[in-house]
């Protein structure tokens, strides 16, 4: 394509653009005839720039977590993504992947994006973990008498009394499928899980009955003089979240409609700041309860145990998946986060 003006024997482009680059030839001409060029080829270097910037995230312990940048920039730009200023070895890509992250991995990211003409430095993209997640049983184990605890803490539970196959299809990979009459997981007792202040627990379930009596999914409560908190079915058909206020008085609220054969997330909130109660039945808030709930509650001396209280009895009989304890109150949009969550 002729160059409008180009006639002389010298071309001066002014203020190059990505848009000059390319192949340039001249046609000389007289009345004798015309003769055509070697190419001649204009390559045009543009520094890079950042389109899109690596955004701020906050996750759960064991999440993995993707940060990633868009770049313009000629020739192709290269990556290097830094923690803290510092360069995170071998994470020379556009994006940065940090598999079952801990509260250790939390802090600043960059990444420097270069070329032959230029570099710049993306916006600080802050990781926050979340390390108000005291336990979590994501009970995908495939075989075995141990469910890990994917929380910092590290409570492994110990299976008792299952037998045949309990490791079955759960709501997120796998569960543990509890027989309702003499199968737990016992956690122990840990000094970080000896809560008497905020707490939320979460899981899915899927039973196959509820008897006329209660049923522990998660529990740290015994008999009366060693009362504690409890996720649980209850007689007549109810869902329930109790905490103790003292040794021997519980509290909390109900729901009625247990519904059998499909998976439900149930999630218990004690928030003392206020103080209230509240049980959220697939992410929606079925009851609260204010009367009664004391400023911070009884810490029983017993371990923690799914699927049946520790001492014994209130056995499951159904499935329990992904079992959750924050040491904090969450909120209602957290609740539904966490149930919607698809674990990594
Ligand atoms: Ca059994
Ligand atoms: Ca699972």
């Amino acid at each position: 394509m002729n160059i409008s003006g180009a006639t002389s024997t010298t071309l001066n482009l002014t203020s190059v653009q990505a848009s000059d680059a390319g192949t340039y030839i001249v046609v000389v001409t007289n009345s004798a005839g015309s003769v055509t060029s070697d190419n001649a080829t204009l390559t045009v270097n543009v520094p890079p720039a950042i389109t899109t910037q690596p955004a701020s995230q906050t996750v759960s312990v064991g999440a993995n977590v993707n940060f990633s940048v868009v770049a313009t920039g000629s020739p192709a730009p290269t990556y290097q993504w830094k923690k803290g200023g510092t360069n995170i070895t071998g994470a020379t890509s556009d994006t940065l992947n940090l598999t079952n992250v801990q509260t250790s991995d939390a802090g600043n990211y960059t990444v420097v994006v270069t070329n032959v003409a230029g570099s710049v430095t993306s916006n600080t993209a802050v990781l926050t973990v979340d390390a108000s997640l005291v336990g979590w049983w994501k009970l995908d184990e495939t075989s075995g008498t141990t469910a890990a605890d994917s929380s910092d803490s590290g409570f492994d539970g110990t299976l008792q009394n299952f037998s045949g196959t309990y490791w079955v299809a759960g709501h997120t990979g796998n569960a543990l499928d509890f027989d309702g009459s003499n199968d737990r997981v016992v956690v122990g007792n840990p000094t970080v899980l000896q809560l008497t202040g905020a707490v939320t627990l979460a899981a899915w379930v899927n039973l196959d009955s509820i008897a006329d009596s209660s049923r522990s999914i998660i529990s740290k409560g015994g008999g009366s003089g060693a009362r504690g908190w409890e996720l649980l079915t209850e007689s007549n058909n109810k869902w329930s979240f109790w905490i103790a206020s003292n040794s021997s008085t519980l509290v909390g609220p109900s729901v009625t409609g247990v519904s059998l054969g499909t998976w439900v997330h149930v999630a218990g909130v004690y928030d003392p700041s206020v103080p209230v109660m509240r049980i959220y039945i697939n992410g929606v808030l079925g009851a609260e309860q204010t009367t009664g709930v004391p400023t911070s509650m009884y810490n029983s001396a017993h371990d923690v145990a799914i699927g049946a209280r520790p001492t014994s009895g209130n056995n499951v009989n159904g499935r329990i998946d992904d079992v959750r304890i924050y040491k904090r109150a969450l909120s209602a949009a957290e609740v539904s986060a966490v149930m919607n969550s698809t674990n990594p």
